[in-house]
C-alpha cells in the first residue's frame, strides 16, 4: 500500500454494472477491486455515489444524454452487495442530487454529514488517492482531474475500471496518463 492514500471508489452502483447504463467490464470491475482491497488492506477506502432526483437535467426526460440512473431510493443506485463490507457511511460521498446540475467529479460529493470528499482527504491527511470505478470516461476521470489539479498525487487502477466505450476508456486513459495522473 502506498503511504498516506486511500482508496477512491466511484461509482460501483448497481445501474452501471447490470441496470441501466450497464458498463462494459463491470463484474471482472468490481471483483478486481474486491481483490486489492483484500490484498492491500487499503485505508481509508472512501466511495463516491451518483445519486440523482427522478427529474435529473441529465435524463434523457429533461433533454439530458442518459436513461434514468441511480435514482434515488431505487436499487439502481446501490453499491455492489460485494463491496458493501467495505462500506462506512461517513465515507460515503454523494453527487448529482442537484435536479439542475450534472455532477461527474465526486471530487465536491458530500456525505451525510456535510463534508466533501475534498475535506474528509485533507482532514485525514491523504495526499497520494487511489481512484478505480466507472466509468473510466466521466465520473472516474473527472475525479482523478479534479484531485490532481487540487494537488493530490492520483494513481488508477486500470484493471478496475468499467466504461460506456472501449474506445473512450482508452482515449480517457492516455488523457490522464499525460496529465500525470499514474496508472498501475
Ligand atoms: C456517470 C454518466 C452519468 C459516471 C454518471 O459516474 O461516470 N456517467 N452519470
Ligand atoms: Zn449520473
Amino acid at each position: 500500500m502506498i503511504k498516506d492514500s486511500a482508496l477512491i471508489v466511484v461509482d460501483m452502483i448497481y445501474d452501471f454494472i447490470d441496470g441501466s447504463m450497464a458498463c462494459l467490464e463491470a463484474d471482472k470491475a468490481v471483483a478486481n477491486t474486491v481483490a486489492y482491497i483484500k490484498e492491500n488492506h487499503p485505508y481509508p477506502i472512501l466511495f463516491v455515489r451518483d445519486h440523482h432526483p427522478a427529474n435529473h437535467c441529465s435524463f434523457a426526460a429533461q433533454g439530458g444524454p442518459w436513461p434514468p440512473h441511480c435514482v434515488q431510493g431505487t436499487r439502481g443506485a446501490e453499491i455492489h452487495k460485494d463491496l458493501l463490507p467495505f462500506v462506512e457511511d461517513e465515507l460515503c460521498f454523494f453527487k448529482g442530487e442537484n435536479p439542475a446540475e450534472e455532477q461527474y467529479s465526486g471530487f465536491q460529493g458530500i456525505n451525510t454529514a456535510g463534508q466533501s470528499l475534498q475535506e474528509v482527504l485533507e482532514l485525514m491527511e491523504v495526499k497520494n488517492p487511489i481512484v478505480c470505478g466507472i466509468a473510466t470516461e466521466y465520473c472516474v476521470r473527472n475525479t482523478a482531474e479534479d484531485l490532481l489539479k487540487a494537488g493530490f498525487k492520483v494513481t488508477v487502477l486500470k484493471d478496475c475500471l468499467a466504461y460506456v466505450e472501449a474506445e473512450g476508456h482508452k482515449k480517457a486513459l492516455e488523457a490522464m496518463q499525460a496529465e500525470g495522473i499514474r496508472l498501475v
